[in-house]
């Protein structure tokens, strides 16, 4: 990649008017420089598969942390990409594709055994059922690796299968796994009774089928009032244990620093330094689940809002396995209850960013405590990893993925759009205000030069899902007129009180309900845009002005 224009390298400590101004510049600057490397990275990988993505972050740590150390982060408040978006090596045929099988279709097209008269009717657990239905599955959904199939069975009524499965979208970097679960109507025709697909429903139509089905002899067991949870989560936090696992273990624990109530970029910048030197140092990281949404995210109120969750936004359970981790709170009552008795754990506290890794290497303390106490910028948790430390700290971005909690709403909101829709990511917000950095970029996305520029590129009557920091909810409604406009708001019921979302986050929020906020609709909005198959950015596509403000490009 490149230099930032105005590396922020002047010291002018004598002259405090000259390095606020410095600061705000680098400010500026920076935060268009972390929307161009995180923009650029995605575009590269995504247009150039091979590169492997280690690369790419080695590439975003090696510019970052040429500029950072005097600058403060300013979010890039419209898109965030985590480590599942970075993974391009996923983008190689995946082995656990099941192609059209072939062998379903000519199995679906087999002649029903001569014992069984033709009538018509459609039996559900005919292995042919389900062939067709696979068959069907693969040539409709072609970003769609199916996994794993459940049996059908029956539907509302006759001629109704409902069927279950398990898949991956091929767009998505990570391998995670989804279900969706669908009722098709069959029908069994011709002398042969051969099956065939008349019509598939919709994303979660089919309710049958949703629930594994019972083992075979077991009779089956009246329905659960059931908590439509999703099973496949498990947030839970891992506990030490037993005092003697905890004094036998090793902990790299960070005090709250500067970085609290900063934007996320900030945040995750900082968290994976203190996660990436304990990874370095063979340590458990402590981490502090409790997260401070920056005001930005608010546009409402611009304020800061403590007490928000680390797994509201981010998937706890791929951290876990991803690396050793312990929540504060668990430790710190442990060390309470254990810490205290005949013998003592020892504790080595470290006040300073600038005793590096590198010397606590050989520390044998149960406990490393960092204890980040001095004025701002000194306390800020990535100024452990600046400098000759990035040679031997990396920062494990493969380890932060999104929330499944939020990836499900992805999913159904894709779904609903059966994987088939284009879309356009429209930043306006702040940008489109400022027209010193910005001139034409508020013209060129109003709205009748957004119908102007999109109808070249999107097929009139598609699916067009919006991705957009703009507020105002009928901005778009000119495009309306030429396509089907789909925006975030328009899936509210997916977080609403009666959502599998709500429920769960409420669960991790003692019982009371959590608000769908600014960050949360980044991410969904990122990941659904980045599922769509024709995308139009707003830089490049929309405006000619640069990203990072005029004569950056
Ligand atoms: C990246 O893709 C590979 C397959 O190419 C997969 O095995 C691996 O789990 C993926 N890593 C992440 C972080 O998703
Ligand atoms: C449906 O087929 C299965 C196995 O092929 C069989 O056990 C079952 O009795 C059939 N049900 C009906 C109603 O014919
Ligand atoms: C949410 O929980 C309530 C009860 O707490 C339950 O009645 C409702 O069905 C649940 N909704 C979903 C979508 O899981
Ligand atoms: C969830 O993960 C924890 C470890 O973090 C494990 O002890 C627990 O058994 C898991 N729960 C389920 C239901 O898999
Ligand atoms: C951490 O463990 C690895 C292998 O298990 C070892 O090579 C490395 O030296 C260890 N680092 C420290 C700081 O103990
Ligand atoms: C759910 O939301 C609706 C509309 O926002 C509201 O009228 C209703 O009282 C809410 N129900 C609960 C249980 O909070
Ligand atoms: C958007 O611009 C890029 C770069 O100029 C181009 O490669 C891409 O095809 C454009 N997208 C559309 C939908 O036209
Ligand atoms: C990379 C960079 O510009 N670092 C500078 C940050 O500020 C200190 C003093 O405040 C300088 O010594 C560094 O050179």
């Amino acid at each position: 990649m490149r230099d930032s224009p105005t590396s922020p390298s002047i010291n002018t400590a004598s002259d405090p008017l000259g390095q606020s101004l410095v600061k705000l510049l680098s400010n500026v600057c920076f935060s268009a420089f972390v929307l161009s490397v995180l923009i650029f990275t995605v575009i590269a990988i995504t247009y150039h598969p091979p590169d492997p993505w280690l690369e790419s972050s080695a590439a975003i740590s090696r510019d970052l942390s040429r500029i950072l150390p005097n600058s403060t982060f300013q979010t890039d408040d419209s898109l965030l990409t985590t480590g599942e978006d970075l993974n391009s090596s996923s983008t190689l045929s995946p082995p656990a594709d099941l192609p059209p099988a072939a062998a379903d279709l000519a199995l679906a097209l087999a002649p029903a055994p001569s014992s069984a008269a033709c009538d018509g009717t459609v039996n559900c657990s005919d292995p042919r059922v389900l062939s067709v239905i696979r068959a069907f599955n693969a040539k409709t959904f072609r970003t769609i690796a199916f996994l794993e199939y459940g049996g059908p069975v029956d539907g509302s009524v006759a001629g109704e299968c409902d069927v279950a499965w398990r898949f991956r979208n091929r767009k998505e970097k990570s391998w995670r796994r989804y279900r969706d679960f669908r009722r098709f109507r069959i029908a069994a025709d011709g002398e042969n009774c051969a099956f065939r697909v008349v019509s598939a429903g919709r994303w979660h139509s089919g309710a049958n089928a949703r629930r594994p089905r019972p083992a075979p002899a077991a009779v089956r067991a009246p329905v659960v009032a059931a908590s439509y949870k999703d099973e496949e989560i498990n947030d839970t936090l891992p506990s030490v244990g037993s005092e003697a696992t905890f004094k036998k273990g090793k902990y790299l624990y960070y005090s709250r620093g500067g970085d609290y109530c900063k934007s996320m970029n900030h945040y995750m910048w900082s968290f994976l330094c203190g996660l990436g030197e304990a990874m370095y140092l063979n340590r458990t990281f402590v981490m502090d689940l409790s997260v401070c949404l920056s005001g930005s995210y608010s546009p409402q109120t611009w304020k800061d809002e403590e007490g928000k969750d680390f797994r509201y936004y981010f998937d706890f359970e791929h951290l876990k396995e991803s690396a050793s981790v312990v929540e504060e709170g668990e430790f710190l009552k442990d060390w309470k209850a254990w810490g205290k008795n005949s013998v003592k754990v020892p504790v080595r506290k470290v006040v300073s960013y600038k005793t590096t890794p590198m010397q606590l290497k050989r520390d044998k303390s149960t406990i490393i405590w960092r204890q980040f106490d001095g004025p701002e910028p000194e306390n800020y948790w990535y100024r452990v990893c600046e400098g000759r430390v990035s040679k031997y700290v990396h920062r494990p971005w493969h380890a932060v993925w999104k929330s499944k909690h939020l990836m499900n709403i992805v999913s159904e909101i894709s779904g609903k759009l059966d994987w088939d829709f284009d879309a356009v990511h429209v930043v306006r917000g702040w940008k489109a205000r400022k027209t010193e950095m910005y001139p034409n970029l508020d013209k060129d996305t109003s709205p009748d030069a957004l119908v102007a520029k999109i109808l070249p590129m999107v097929k009139p009557w598609r699916h067009l899902y919006i991705a957009t920091n703009e507020p105002f909810y009928n901005y778009f409604d000119k495009l309306r007129s030429h396509y089907h406009v789909h925006l975030l708001d328009d899936y509210k019921e997916l977080w609403g009180n009666k959502s599998q979302w709500y429920n769960e986050t409420r669960e991790l929020n003692k019982g009371n309900p959590v608000e769908f906020d600014g960050y949360m609709r980044v991410e969904v909005d990122t990941e659904v845009l980045y599922r769509a198959k024709t995308r139009v950015e707003t830089f490049n596509n929309l405006t000619r002005d640069c990203k990072d403000g005029v004569n950056t490009c």
